[in-house]
């Protein structure tokens, strides 16, 4: 029995070629289309790849010696997955190439000192379109300027980085009088909430001596109202634990002549609808003078932007970026604010109560944002 492999542009020329040489009685084992030349892969021609058996005489050879077939066929098949595998590979890295030209090809061509700041911000992650403007406007800036020293192009790219962010500057709450201003903090599981509160808590009541609540309506875990309790107990301030709106409205009435209340929420995860309808039933009760959205500086862009969505009907007063000593990429915090405006109110930098946290700045934000 013959086994024999043709390449053709279709099957019809490939039919013929078997017929031609192998008979009329050939069987068709494996027939594998395939792409050669082109570019990259693209505009390639088309083949067809063809493995045909007959017996030596000519004869069919679909009747006798199927097992003899069945092996070569399986033969034939290790050897094509071999070719597969490399065609793959070949593809893989083909493709590979492709993409990087044509991310190259989508790359401004700034003169050199401006595409090490396009480099620079989109290594920390800024958002492509706002990279592009403001290198392009801090270009066109540095071109007219009359000092032309790296310093100068310096302080003009973080002048164009700090002016779309710089008015959105965060202004704490008054409370009315008499009244205690109620601080509510919301934002996704594990993002530092219970910890902020702590740190806040702390100052207020331990250096500013003001008269503090705490409340957590989290009581989806024991650890979480313990968690607070023992803040409390360390600080001395008294722990109220509620477990539906209604409860609230009377803690929030039994601690009338504070001056602070902060209320903790259990973290919720941003794609679970029922539980964050729950919490807006509580942000109604609770009628907070400020609602903190506390979110971590280690999540991506887009799980903020998810975020937003999520609480897009609470009326969020700031937002509080944590975690800013575990991570070095600022640029989804630039994008949040370049654009969606909201103001920061801090920045948490680590686990440390009360210390590892200092009052949001959109200059510092740029700072680190620069720093390499
Ligand atoms: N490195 C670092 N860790 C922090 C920071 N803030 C909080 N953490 C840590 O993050 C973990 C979670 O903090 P929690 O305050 O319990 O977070 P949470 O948002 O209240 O979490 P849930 O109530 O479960 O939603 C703890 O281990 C904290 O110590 C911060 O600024 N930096
Ligand atoms: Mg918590």
């Amino acid at each position: 029995m013959r086994v024999k492999r043709y390449v053709a542009v279709n099957m019809q020329e490939a039919m013929g070629k078997i017929k031609a040489e192998l008979g009329n009685n050939a069987v068709i084992l494996h027939t594998r289309y395939f792409k050669e030349g082109g570019f990259f892969g693209l505009f390639g021609k088309n083949y067809v790849e063809v493995t045909a058996a007959a017996d030596n005489d000519g004869e069919d050879v679909s009747a006798n010696n199927l097992a003899a077939i069945k092996q070569k066929i399986n033969n034939v098949n290790i050897n094509n997955d071999k070719e597969i595998v490399t065609d793959l590979t070949e593809m893989h890295k083909m493709m590979k190439e492709m993409s990087l030209m044509l991310e190259n090809l989508g790359e401004p061509k700034f003169p050199k000192k401006g595409q090490n700041l396009y480099k620079l911000l989109k290594k920390q992650e800024v958002d492509d379109k706002i990279a592009q403007k403001i290198v392009k406007l801090t270009l066109d800036e540095y071109a007219d300027s009359p000092i032309q020293k790296k310093e100068e192009l310096n302080r003009i790219f973080f002048a164009n980085l700090l002016k779309p962010i710089q008015n959105i500057k965060y202004q704490p709450s008054k409370a009315k009088k008499g009244k205690p201003r109620i601080l509510t903090f919301i934002g996704p599981t594990g993002v530092g909430k219970t910890t902020t509160i702590a740190k806040l808590a702390a100052m207020s009541a331990v250096m500013e001596k003001k008269k503090v609540g705490l409340i957590t309506i989290d009581t989806y875990r024991i650890a979480a109202v313990e968690q607070l309790k023992t803040i409390g107990d360390i600080i001395n301030v008294p722990v109220n634990v509620i477990f539906n709106p209604e409860n609230l409205r009377e803690s929030l009435q039994e601690m009338k002549d504070y001056d602070v209340i902060y209320i903790d929420t259990a973290g919720r995860s941003h794609k679970n609808e029922t539980q964050v309808n729950e919490l807006k039933q509580y942000l109604e009760s609770a009628n907070s003078n400020e609602i903190f959205l506390v979110l971590s500086s280690t999540s991506k862009y887009q799980d903020f932007l998810d975020i937003l969505a999520t609480y897009q009907d609470v009326n969020i007063t700031s937002l509080i970026i944590t975690k800013l000593d575990e991570t070095s990429n600022y640029g989804s915090i630039y994008n949040l604010l370049y654009n969606y405006e909201y103001p920061i109110s801090y920045f948490a930098n680590g686990q440390n109560i009360p210390d590892d946290i200092e009052a949001a700045d959109p200059i510092k934000l740029v700072q680190m944002l620069v720093k390499e």
